[in-house]
């Protein structure tokens, strides 16, 4: 279980308040069981996410004090266009204030209704961008990818064969991109393999399609290859991302994850008219193309942080903490997903809590004791997220994982924070039976995980709705 210290000291510190059990019990409760809805500062070790909550280096706060307000043309843009020509390879570099805006400019130019986009695993953004223009969002990753005990190094991998075959079916006119999304963040934060790159690329460019990627963890990915692929191990991250990405025609980047910033995205690719297009678009929703909704001191610690990332003492530390706490949960037979991803440590919770039915939200009862006994934050993604009420027979439809994702904030947390994560998860793994299930109390009729209502069965609830 060893791995390299942090390769950083601590010249900033943020206090972290410990607020009482009693408080937390008070502000979940008043939360209708929403950890979306706790207020931040009553939480110890906040792992709801990776994204946008990054820590900084001193080069990146001191690029702020050098941003260029300027309406059109400031500096930080052309130094952050090199920087992105240089480790991506695209020619066309258009700025976003996140991910998302970069996949609704892309999908809002290049997309009919009834076209189909093929991915490894969409992210909800990137699927609920695709399907906001009539189109469907096809997940075409390798079975192993489905299952959360297959041990395959490349997890994320898409499927050529899927992908050929549903060429083959639907033709160019109908599929006007294909996208890899690295690492698979909906698959648990798998790599891709570059030969998987590859071979997905001879299925495209038969078929001239032309190919994407979603960017945001590339780094992590690239480490990955690094470490397991064979050929790579001798070449830097920063030459792998340069091959991965000479395999595509663009990608779109929140860089509120492998970025090393607060806020940002861009979208890069090579085709003129597809970029004339968007940028059109990005003047009338977003901002002129030197800033794209973004000041000029967020383009230049995002530029910094691109290069910051490549670093692979940093990179070894980074995926080394990942690794550490989910080797803790293992060593203590905890159920997750194996192999650990680049940036966070997903846990099963349909096997941590056997004794609760789906259908009562184990998952999300799971954060809720994380929370209210240890102050910690995560994250579910299972059937309140993602279970939904059958439009014809009413009946609730769960999804086929039940996950509670602990993401890991870049350079925020120390080892000592991990372990105390690791501890209360085994401790609650020991008390699980004292964990029960929930009941939706309020819903609402679409996206309900953002404003439903939870409340905790008592014992008896709890035993008369699993005997029927
Ligand atoms: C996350 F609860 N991810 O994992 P934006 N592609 C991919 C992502 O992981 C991603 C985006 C595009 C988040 C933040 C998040 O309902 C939620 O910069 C692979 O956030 O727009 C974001 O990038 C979008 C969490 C997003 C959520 C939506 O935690």
């Amino acid at each position: 279980m060893r791995f390299p210290a942090e390769p950083f000291r601590i010249k900033v510190v943020e206090p972290l308040r410990r607020v009482s059990r009693e408080e937390r019990e008070r502000r979940i409760a008043k939360a209708g069981l929403k950890i979306f809805a706790v207020p931040a500062d009553s939480i110890y070790v906040d792992l709801l996410t990776d994204s946008g909550t990054s820590a900084m280096s001193d080069h990146q706060w001191a690029g702020l004090m050098v941003g260029d307000e300027s309406y059109a043309g400031n500096r930080n843009y052309f130094q952050f266009e090199s920087t992105v020509r240089d480790l991506f390879g695209y020619r066309h570099v258009i700025p976003t204030h996140q991910g998302r805006m970069a996949e609704n400019l892309l999908f809002s130019t290049v997309l009919k209704k009834g076209d189909v986009v093929p991915n490894n695993i969409h992210f909800d953004t990137t699927r609920a961008n695709v399907e906001h223009q009539g189109a469907e969002a096809r997940d075409l990753v390798i079975d192993e990818g489905l299952d959360p005990q297959a041990l395959h190094p490349f997890k994320g991998n898409l499927d050529p064969a899927k992908l050929d075959r549903a060429l083959a079916e639907l033709g160019r006119e109908r599929v006007p991109l294909v996208m890899i999304t690295v690492t698979n963040n909906s698959g648990g934060g798998q790599p891709v393999s570059i030969a998987n790159v590859r071979a997905v690329r001879e299925v495209c460019h038969r078929h001239r399609v032309p190919l994407f990627f979603d960017a945001c963890r590339f780094a992590e990915n690239c480490w990955f290859i690094q470490q397991r692929e064979p050929g790579f191990a001798g070449k830097s991250v920063a030459e792998i991302a340069r091959e991965m990405f000479s395999y595509g025609d663009g990608c779109t980047m929140s860089a509120k994850k492998d970025g090393l910033v607060n806020i940002g995205g861009f979208l890069a690719l090579n085709d003129a008219e597809w970029a004339e297009r968007i940028t059109n678009l990005l003047i009338l929703v977003e901002g002129f193309p030197t800033y794209g909704g973004l000041a000029g001191r967020d383009l230049e610690a995002m530029s910094r942080g691109l290069r910051e990332v490549l670093d692979e003492d940093y990179l070894a530390f980074r995926i080394g903490q990942v690794a550490h706490l989910g080797e803790l949960l293992l060593h203590a037979g905890l159920p997750i997903v194996t192999p650990v991803g680049g940036h966070a440590v997903y846990i099963d919770a349909l096997r941590m809590l056997p004794h609760i039915p789906q259908s009562q939200f184990p998952g999300q009862a799971l954060v809720v004791a994380l929370y209210r006994e240890y102050g910690i934050r995560a994250v579910e993604v299972g059937s309140l997220m993602f279970g939904h009420r059958d439009a014809v027979t009413g009946e609730i439809v769960c999804p086929k994982l039940e996950l509670v994702r602990l993401a890991i904030p870049r350079r925020v947390y120390t080892t000592e924070h991990i372990r105390y994560v690791a501890e209360s998860v085994i401790q609650l793994y020991r008390e699980a039976d004292r964990l029960r299930g929930l009941r939706i109390t309020y819903e609402a009729p679409v996206l309900r995980h953002f404003t439903a209502r939870l409340e905790e069965l008592n014992d008896v609830e709890a035993a008369s709705a699993t005997s029927r």
